[in-house]
């Protein structure tokens, strides 16, 4: 309990009332605008107040990433806080991604001192003059959901409330507070800082008439496919979605899905490629798609029903988005998704044609199985990203585990069964993001497995001395997989794709692309002391999987494995 007759600085105030909105950790990396914070901080420790965990985070895109993989497995709201306008613009790359996937985090950084001389908290070092902006919000503002500046302390914990509620609003994402130091230093009462949240999130449910159209046009169609990018909600919404498509002989299709919708063997998961669906089928419900398909290259059928449905269905945030939408149904997929079964309850079935659907459905699913387990048999001992997700698979089997790919291992190749077990890259693209969320979920959940694989390019994107020391201090035991190919192939095929012919393209080497002479990526991670192992053969492999593994589950050590791939 907070004492009525204290007061503490607003900087540390900051603490106690985030504790109160169901923060559990602050994510945090100081600098000079500090004081007040870290002052405060340790005066609240003294009395025993209630607070979140103060956290050292020795890059800023690592705290941005941990909350996001903390998110994923807690769905409780994050906090970050980083130095002035240099941490945040390091930050920023972790809220565009927050932005893309709606991950709500609270964002703060530091204003440096508005004053010069003669009030408490003014500039002290030459950067308060050089670090001032005339508009430091300018570097995330486009990311977030609102933005504001502290002005007055007792402003603090009504706008922290105001924060909170508005990131985890339909649809979620991040916001930010500017925390100009001279305020911080100010005191304002401890009294009620711990009081319940002022302004609860608003959760939209989805529109009752939506869910009876797109029930009846569900129950009427002929061949519906369901495109589904981020998940199926929770853990009892994604039971009840594969019990439900199913049950309805629908086709499920996970073209660049960031979390998992539904298991990858499952009889009606007919893979990531929807272009051979499209073109047959007469509705496709786009279950939080930003991009569902490409048009340049997929069409749906000529008259089919295009339904989008999602905590933001029509993604007002992107300027340009232009997917049909015959139906947009706005609510968080765990409530959608139970709404839309419930309603397709007592709806007139065919059940010869249902039948008849869900065996072809599950010819096609187990046929795509078969094509990846041909892919992914080890070609001439090389080693390549398909085996690599197969042996994984196999290795991670019967393991309460999550993996977090970033052009790292292969969805399908990889088998994923369960709700969590499975995130990829945001689309947003921000890379050095699967280390660090890895790193995050693993402090949700000491005892998952918690997997971070990923390119070589996007492991060095990742800081990766700061997460190995994050790793250790925080007692983090990830397994870390790079697939080496020694190269940024995402950009080279990306050329190729393009200029298929061209000058680049028949080039030795392609300019812009190499990444060679490749680092001992072992000896960064064993200057943390981790477990380390460079792998160059497809034997050495399974024996290399299973040593990490025992270091993570014996010693609790975090575990890299190097894996020297044949570019893609
Ligand atoms: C922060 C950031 N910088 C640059 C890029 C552009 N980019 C997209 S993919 C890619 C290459 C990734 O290389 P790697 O992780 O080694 O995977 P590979 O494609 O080689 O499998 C790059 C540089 C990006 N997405 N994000
Ligand atoms: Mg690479």
């Amino acid at each position: 309990m907070t004492d009525s007759r204290r007061t503490m600085t607003a900087g540390g105030a900051i603490f106690p009332r985030l504790k109160a909105l169901g923060v559990d950790y602050v994510f945090a990396n100081s600098g000079t605008d500090f004081p007040p914070i870290i002052e405060g901080l340790a005066e609240a420790a003294a009395q025993g107040i209630d607070l979140p965990q103060a956290l050292v985070i020795p890059h800023e895109h690592a705290a941005m990433g941990m909350a996001h993989g903390y998110y994923l497995m807690t769905g409780r709201p994050q906090a970050v806080m980083l130095h002035t306008n240099v941490g945040l613009a390091n930050g920023a790359i972790g809220a565009i991604n927050a932005a893309c996937e709606h991950v709500p985090m609270i964002l703060m950084s530091g204003r440096t001192p508005v004053t010069e001389r003669g009030r408490f908290g003014a500039r002290t070092v030459p950067i308060g003059w050089g670090q001032e902006m005339r508009d430091q919000t300018a570097l995330v503002r486009e990311a977030v959901k609102w933005d504001y500046e502290l002005k007055f302390p007792e402003q603090l914990p009504a706008l922290l409330d105001r924060a909170h509620a508005i990131a985890m609003s339909t649809p979620k994402g991040p916001v930010y507070l500017s925390l100009p130091r001279e305020v911080l230093c100010e005191d304002l009462p401890a009294e009620g800082l711990d009081a319940p949240p002022a302004i609860r999130p608003a959760r939209s449910a989805p529109d009752a008439e939506a869910i009876a159209t797109l029930a009846r046009w569900l129950a009427e169609a002929e061949a519906p496919l369901v495109i589904a990018q981020r998940g199926a909600g929770d853990a009892e919404s994604f039971a009840a979605f594969a019990q439900w498509a199913d049950h309805w002989g629908i086709a499920v299709c996970s073209w660049w899905a960031t979390h998992l919708a539904i298991a990858t063997d499952h009889p009606c998961h007919v893979g990531a490629d929807p272009s051979p669906w499209l073109e047959k089928v007469d509705l496709v419900l786009i279950l939080d798609c930003l991009a569902p398909w490409m048009p340049d290259a997929h069409r749906p059928r000529a008259g089919a029903r295009i339904v989008n449905m999602g905590p933001d269905p029509i993604f007002s945030r992107f300027p340009v988005r232009n997917f049909r939408s015959d139906l947009s149904i706005a609510g968080e997929t765990a409530q959608t998704i139970p709404a839309l079964i419930a309603a397709m309850e007592g709806l007139a079935r065919d059940e010869d044609r249902l039948s008849s659907r869900r065996a072809a459905l599950a010819q096609a699913s187990a046929a795509l199985r078969d094509q990846q387990a041909a892919q992914a048999a080890a070609q001439g001992g090389r080693l390549t990203k398909a085996h690599v997700s197969h042996k994984l698979g196999q290795a991670l089997d019967g393991e309460t585990s999550t993996v977090f790919s970033e052009l790292g291992t292969l969805l399908g190749p990889l088998p994923r069964r369960d709700h969590k077990s499975w995130f990829q890259e945001p689309h947003s693209g921000g890379l050095g993001w699967s280390f660090p969320a890895a790193l995050g979920a693993q402090l949700a959940e000491p005892d998952r497995l918690c997997v971070a694989t990923m390119g070589d390019g996007s492991y060095m994107f990742a800081n990766p001395v700061a997460c190995h020391q994050i790793a250790e201090a925080l007692n983090l035991p990830v397994l870390v997989v790079i697939l080496n190919n020694g190269e940024w192939g995402a950009v080279r095929q990306s050329v190729e794709g393009l200029y298929p012919a061209g000058a680049a393209a028949r080039a030795n080497r392609m300019p812009l692309t190499g990444l060679t002479p490749s680092p001992d990526f072992c000896k960064v991670a064993e200057a943390s002391r981790a477990f380390a192992r460079k792998v160059t053969t497809a034997d050495e492999l399974g024996p290399a999987i299973a040593a990490a593994l025992a270091a993570i589950r014996h010693d609790r050590r975090c575990a890299l494995l190097d894996l020297q791939v044949a570019p893609g």
